[in-house]
């Protein structure tokens, strides 16, 4: 009996100690910092008023110490500059705390039609050009800021800097557009360039991912308010992709998008949608005016050389890719005595930005520190150089910092992408050969089964935007008889991939319509061990096919985005598929593969692959399983490092 007594005795001290202990850990690590921001900074709140009467919230934190003058950081966003009062603090302000503890002026702003901001929201509203005196779009919001703030804010010394990451990234971008004279440095980050590239769309094709997103930017407001207008879709389950493979066709998503529950048995009712969003993108399917309007990389020719820009991505991002490389190579083309720099590094969506040691992006370790280092020895370094050094060009840092994520090493180059990348061909041969020889011109088919879609993921999962698919392991694809696979044989030395890739298939289909998807992977040598204990249990390293790019086509816009076109049935044609650039080296013992599909489900929605006028509106007799050919002339084009 005593014995139990004492086990029971330990049992409940060694709890007591785990659960004190961690208690404690959590008390010993609360970090000071939470409060660093509230006992260093003063924070005001301000309406500022555009040209045209519109008055945007705008908040304000000023180092305490008014020793000194201070430059100003300034972010505009539609995520809110909460928290809202000015007895309120955020824990972490800036672009990262390097710059928070050296103080600096640091704003945040609401745009136009969002939280407490006056104005009706427009996503990526279109510039406007030769405004009226009075006409206000994006760039002259920015401007009017600009000028308030150098003007009526204490202790600033006069220079400005933005920043930000995705939406906020944009409008960075949107900063440098006929920038204020007193803008000398934006650092867009993982900026979105264009809706039709970017997020929602890939080449036109609709990413069905972002479905649950829709809503934060297409619920309609017209008065300021400090907290949430807009709700989520609640899709009752875990598995997005029996949720939309059940739901079918895309308006039947409509339902989700009425602000009020309506009687859906009616049609009319059925199909009705009060989300702006949703409806701008059901009604303008392809790449026309609406569309081309919001494109912000067509006014990269009115960035003043008064503004240094340094543009951040991550090699891995699934939300913008396309929007930062657009951007630096838009501005090195335009504006190429502008000083414009280029980071990109081993990181998913606004990875660059995280204080956490492993870098990680899903199942796969890069190293420690990089975005700490990042942050320390880049980031603030180009913010000082340009807000409170001497602004010269020579600044100390690289045109293009790049990270290779085969060999996991930094490079810096005076050009991106390099001088020394060639372009190398390589055909998608018979018997799955990748080949630098075009052998013979043979097709391969494949049945393309709507009811059972290539998964973009192994993963359960419903998502709010796709992420951690970027680096996922592809042999579970591999091993469809819906995937075609090419590969080289082992590698007997390094092979460097510097740039963007382009992908010239020659496909015929049994319908009238298809998507194409290429994958671009590194098949690891069997041999190799786990590096980090979070690879998901049923991963192993050993034989890990790393998605290292990926890229769809919705073969409607094979010949143009703006006009569609149905396939022939049967009739060879080709679809050339530009994969956003990468810097990756495929190392000895190594090998080189790509995979070739036609469902990505649900990242992206179902083609019916039979031609309809608007997939949106497509019926369910429309969607038809089909044939797919390529043929073996089909070949890709990369940038090889010599
Ligand atoms: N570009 C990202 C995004 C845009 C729209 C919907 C969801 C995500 C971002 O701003 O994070």
């Amino acid at each position: 009996m005593k014995a139990i007594f004492k086990l029971l005795l330990l049992v409940l001290f060694v709890t007591i100690g785990c659960t004190k202990k961690t208690t404690e850990k959590e008390v010993v690590t609360k970090p000071q910092e939470d409060t660093y921001v509230k006992d260093n900074y003063t924070k005001k709140e301000v309406k500022i008023t555009m040209r045209d009467g519109t008055k945007l919230h705008t908040t304000i934190y000023s180092p305490k110490n008014t020793t000194k003058k201070y430059p100003i950081l300034f972010q505009r966003t539609p995520y809110s500059c909460r928290p809202y009062g000015e007895d309120k603090f955020r824990t972490k302000i800036g672009p990262n705390l390097n710059l928070m503890k050296e103080g600096n002026i640091i704003v945040y702003q609401d745009v136009r039609g969002r939280w407490m901001s006056e104005g009706i929201y427009d996503n990526m509203r279109a510039f406007i050009p030769n405004k009226t005196e009075k006409q206000s779009d994006e760039t002259t919001d920015t401007y009017d800021t600009i000028d308030w703030l150098v003007k009526n804010v204490d202790n600033n010394n006069g220079k400005v800097g933005t920043w930000g990451i995705s939406y906020p990234g944009h409008y960075s971008t949107v900063s440098t557009i006929n920038a204020h004279p007193a803008l000398k440095a934006a650092s867009p980050q993982a900026c979105i360039g264009d809706f039709f590239f970017d997020d929602f769309h890939h080449n036109g094709a609709f990413l069905l991912s972002y479905f649950k997103a829709i809503s934060l930017f297409g619920t309609y407001k017209d008065q300021p308010t400090d907290s949430a207008w807009y709700s989520f879709p609640n899709m009752k389950t875990q598995d997005q992709y029996q949720f939309f493979l059940d739901k079918g066709p895309l308006k039947n998503l409509n339902e989700y998008f009425q602000y009020e529950k309506l009687d859906v048995k009616t049609t009319e009712n059925k199909n009705r949608i009060d989300d702006f969003f949703w409806k701008e993108i059901v009604e303008h399917p392809n790449y026309d005016s609406i569309w081309q309007s919001k494109g912000i990389i067509q006014h990269l020719n009115k960035v003043p050389s008064t503004v240094a820009t340094m543009v951040v991505g991550g090699w891995f991002d699934a939300e913008d890719l396309y929007g930062p490389l657009e951007t630096y190579k838009g501005i090195e083309k335009n504006q190429p005595n502008n000083y414009n720099t280029l980071v990109f590094g081993p990181w998913d969506h606004g990875g660059w930005s995280r204080n956490i040691v492993p870098n990680k992006v899903g199942n796969y370790y890069f190293g420690d520190s990089i975005s700490l280092k990042f942050q320390k020895e880049v980031e603030t370094k180009f913010f000082n150089h340009f807000l409170k050094g001497d602004g010269s060009k020579n600044s100390g840092l690289p045109e293009a910092y790049v990270f290779d994520t085969g060999k996991k090493t930094w490079k810096s180059y005076d050009v991106w992408p390099p001088k020394n990348a060639q372009k190398e061909t390589f055909f998608l041969s018979e018997n799955q050969e990748l080949t630098t020889s075009k052998k013979g011109n043979s097709k391969i088919n494949f049945i393309s089964d709507i009811k059972r879609p290539v998964p973009y993921s192994e993963d359960i999962k419903t998502v709010f935007t796709p992420r951690k698919y970027m680096t996922d392991d592809q042999r579970f694809a591999a091993r469809r008889p819906d995937v075609l696979v090419f590969e080289t044989d082992v590698l007997n030395e390094d092979f460097t991939l510097s740039g963007d890739i382009l992908a010239k298939l020659n496909v015929a289909t049994t319908g009238t319509a298809a998507d194409w998807i290429v994958k671009v992977i590194d098949v690891h040598p069997s041999d190799l061990k786990n590096d980090n204990k979070e690879m998901q249990t049923h991963l192993k390293l050993s034989n890990y096919h790393l998605m290292v790019r990926s890229e769809i086509m919705r073969g409607r816009f094979r010949n143009s985005f703006a006009k569609p076109e149905p396939f022939t049935p049967n009739k060879k044609a080709s679809v050339n598929i530009k994969l956003q650039d990468v810097f990756h080296t495929f190392k000895k013992g190594h090998k080189l593969q790509i995979q070739v599909q036609s469902t990505w489900f649900p990242l992206i929605d179902l083609n019916p692959q039979t031609y309809v006028d608007n997939i949106y509106k497509a019926d369910k007799k429309d969607f038809k399983t089909q044939t797919h050919s390529v043929f073996t002339d089909s070949s890709i084009e990369f940038s090889v490092l010599k």
